[in-house]
């Protein structure tokens, strides 16, 4: 008789169970969405990129269990442009934002990529600069820059002294004689800062953030944390510039005589070693204080990762790490954004999602992927209006490819960018009317010799004007007209 009986409570216990995992599938847990973007941060100061003298620990630990791409690119070379994009879902020649302003009078009522997750009752909050700030302007003043009021539930900005923190300070650029002060404005200054993490904007949006996740980690959200370093001013406190002193050490990009030549004027960066008249002590100092910003950036990302697992939802939210266009630090002699170049079009991208295996993806893919992606992700739909390319496919096998070629934009400069696996294309006017470059990856990935006039790529050259033609008209062939 004891053996019935045991089996009888075996079974009566295994239906509970499995009625009980019946009542949890039946109510699927919406996942998270943690969004961390860098502002003007290049894939090649990161160690988990391959830097062996920036070291980003805590990056890096994000992206042992994520997917890292290392073909993605921003769809406009600077700021603005590119944070309207990926965040409307629009390219730039769409909705036609290609300077600093909100996209939201061109997209009407239109979602923005939070506010389609708010509308889905997710509670959507940012800190810190999603949307385009002015850095360091719109810093200093604690103003909200090009936001959109109705992709959010709560914001919050992050004040911080900038240039004026008290500290080591020196103007690198335009600077020739050391006689101009330390000063503000879209210029390389170098502060090694006294005082602690919290006494700068990064440090205060990691503490809010890390606020914000413990007040609402029982809700659905999604949470965009804005970093503003390495954009200059390069500030950040004295403990983290240890590693890059005596500046001298650094080692600057490999530089090849007569780079410059063969390229359009418009191919020639704003900012460079020349016009910057910055010397090789300078270019040395310009890339250990953006390696110190860089790691006091880490070191924030590492206290909102760290507070995530604290408060159990790692295994509940889906994290991407990007920023909005990359930086030059000395190739070419070219200092900063703009250029369409790797290095400054190119972006760090990892991608973390529960229950998926870390990896690395190759694919080529865009910032504007990450609206509809993260949308299907978290099982909402995709509006049908928007531009970007769903590769949640990739995050289950990272060989996937989704689009044959990259586009990115430089709108002040009329640049237009293809980039496939083989060559980068750039054209100069919407007809190439003010110069061309054609880089073969596989052979020159450093990007030194432009073979568009060589009489053998002539046909290739065609071809790729042809396409950025076919590509700017299925861009304006939207419903904001
Ligand atoms: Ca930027």
């Amino acid at each position: 008789m004891r053996k019935p009986i045991l089996l009888g409570f075996i079974l009566l216990m295994l239906g509970l169970l499995l009625n009980n995992c019946t009542e949890e599938s039946r109510k699927p847990e919406r996942l998270n969405v943690l969004f961390i973007i860098s502002d003007d941060l290049t894939y090649n100061a990161l160690s988990c990129y391959g830097s062996k003298v920036c070291s980003t620990p805590n990056i890096d630990r994000l992206a042992s269990r994520g997917m890292r791409f290392t073909r993605a690119y921003c769809q406009g070379t600077y700021c603005g442009p590119s944070r309207a994009s990926f965040l409307s879902g629009y390219y730039p020649h769409a909705t036609r934002v290609l300077g600093y302003q909100s996209p939201r009078p061109k997209i009407g009522d239109r979602p923005t990529w939070p506010q389609h997750f708010k509308n889905n009752d997710y509670y959507t909050a940012r800190v810190s600069k999603i949307f385009h700030m002015g850095v360091p302007i719109g810093i200093e003043e604690g103003s909200d820059g090009a936001d959109d009021t109705l992709s959010w539930t709560e914001r919050y900005n992050s004040p911080g002294p900038e240039w004026k923190a008290s500290g080591q300070g020196e103007t690198l650029e335009g600077n020739p004689d050391g006689s101009k002060p330390v000063m503000g404005g879209n210029t390389f200054v170098v502060v090694e800062a006294y005082g602690d993490d919290l006494a700068h904007s990064d440090g205060r949006t990691a503490e809010k953030a890390v606020e914000l996740l413990r007040q609402h980690k029982d809700e659905s959200f999604w949470m965009g944390v804005g970093f503003v370093r390495p954009h200059v001013p390069f500030v950040a406190p004295e403990s983290y510039f240890p590693p890059f002193k005596p500046y001298d050490k650094m080692v600057l990009p490999e530089k090849v005589d007569g780079d410059w030549e063969d390229i359009p004027k418009l191919g020639i960066n704003y900012k460079t070693s020349e016009n910057m008249q910055m010397d090789l002590r300078r270019q040395k100092k310009a890339m250990g204080g953006y390696y110190a910003s860089v790691a006091y950036m880490d070191a924030q990302v590492g206290k909102v990762l760290d507070e995530l697992d604290e408060a159990e939802l790692t295994d509940k939210t889906i994290i991407v790490f990007t920023s909005d266009h990359g930086y030059h630090l000395g190739e070419h002699d070219f200092w900063a954004k703009v250029s369409l170049l790797d290095e400054s079009s190119g972006v760090p991208l990892i991608i973390s999602v529960p229950g998926k295996k870390p990896g690395v993806s190759h694919s080529l893919v865009e910032l504007i992927d990450l609206y509809p992606t993260i949308s299907d992700l978290c099982r909402l739909d995709i509006p049908s209006n928007i531009q970007g390319k769903n590769i949640a496919g990739i995050l289950d096998n990272p060989t996937q490819e989704v689009r044959s070629a990259a586009f990115s934009v430089a709108p002040m400069r009329e640049g237009f960018l293809l980039r496939d696996h083989e060559f980068a294309f750039i054209q100069y006017g919407e007809d190439a009317e003010n110069g061309t470059e054609l880089y073969d990856i596989k052979s020159d990935p450093k990007q030194f010799t432009n073979i568009s006039s060589y009489p053998e790529y002539a046909e290739i050259v065609e071809t790729y004007k042809s396409k950025i033609q076919m590509k700017l008209a299925e861009i304006r062939t939207n419903d904001l007209l």
